[in-house]
């Protein structure tokens, strides 16, 4: 229990050098060794119950729809008509369950190597792990990379649903794994992935955006904030095959009706533009 001291939880990680976030402890819930990793699930006093994977802040209660919101809607409102979608990790359900309100999706694929995280999501993270009873979705445990070297040409959307480059998830974040992701996407396919931050990973997003532009013809990136990831920021990764796409302009757009039944918390369609627009150091940075 080496990250709780004095009731307080705190994510301190070379990742983020000499700053780290901090929550009151409520109750621990679970602690245990997966196959893969530490799992620890706390009940904090205001953000409600958190899900850690080896000392990081995946999810909380309280925020966590801003990240699952973005990750999954501003790649599937970008492709005209998605119907299979890839989802790579994303154990704890949050992003099955927002993919499962863009009605034409007819299946959702999800590659997850931890077996753990979705148990403990289905216990203590109700809201989440909802989306695994529809018939839509179809889970296989085991490696993304293997799973798409069998599965080419075969998915609209891609979305990898990452923990931070830092052990198991590094390879992630290399073009190895983009080769393979454009390889398992149909003609026009989309790809968005967990894509750090501006505030402290600039290196390595420009790194990943350089090698992007080579595979896609169109690359962007665009980013939420949300208070429980370090610097209370977090980016994504976006590439299309399809060249006509803009990805700062949607292509489909609920109407007030679907708003409302989708019970959207964070995304709505001028969140959607401005998830692009980015700060000058940023914007330089990916233009050198
Ligand atoms: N479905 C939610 C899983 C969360 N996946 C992303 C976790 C990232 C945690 N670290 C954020 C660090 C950002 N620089």
């Amino acid at each position: 229990m080496d990250h709780i001291r004095n009731g307080w939880f705190s994510e301190i990680k070379p990742l983020w050098p000499g700053q780290c976030m901090s929550l009151e402890v409520e109750e621990v819930l679970l602690h245990e060794k997966s196959k893969y990793q530490d799992v620890l699930v706390f009940k904090s006093k205001t953000y409600g119950n958190v899900l850690v994977l080896d000392g990081v802040i995946q999810c909380t209660e309280r925020d966590e729809f801003s990240y699952q919101e973005m990750i999954v809607h501003l790649p599937l409102n970008s492709h005209p008509n998605p119907k299979k979608v890839l989802v790579i990790g994303g154990g704890d359900g949050g992003v099955i369950r927002e993919i499962l309100k863009h009605d034409c999706v007819e299946s959702i694929t999800q590659c997850e190597i931890d077996e753990k995280v979705i148990e403990v999501s289905k216990v203590y993270f109700p809201n989440m792990s909802c989306g695994y009873n529809s018939p839509k979705v179809y889970t296989y445990v085991g490696d993304g990379f293997e799973f798409m070297k069998k599965n080419k040409n075969t998915f609209d959307v891609i979305i990898t649903d990452s923990s931070d480059p830092d052990g198991p998830a590094e390879v992630l974040f290399q073009e190895d794994y983009y080769i393979l992701m454009k390889d398992a996407l149909r003609e026009g396919g989309i790809v968005c992935t967990q894509g750090e931050c501006i505030w402290l990973h600039l290196d390595l997003i420009k790194k990943m955006h350089m090698f992007c532009r080579s595979l896609f013809p169109v690359v962007d990136y665009g980013y939420c904030t949300i208070p429980t990831y370090p610097s209370g920021q977090i980016g994504f990764m976006m590439c299309s095959k399809n060249s006509e796409t803009n990805f700062q302009n949607p292509v489909r757009k609920w109407s007030e009706e679907e708003k409302l039944k989708n019970n959207l918390k964070y995304y709505n369609e001028a969140v959607h533009n401005a998830a692009f627009v980015l700060p000058e150091f940023a914007k330089k940075k990916l233009k050198e």
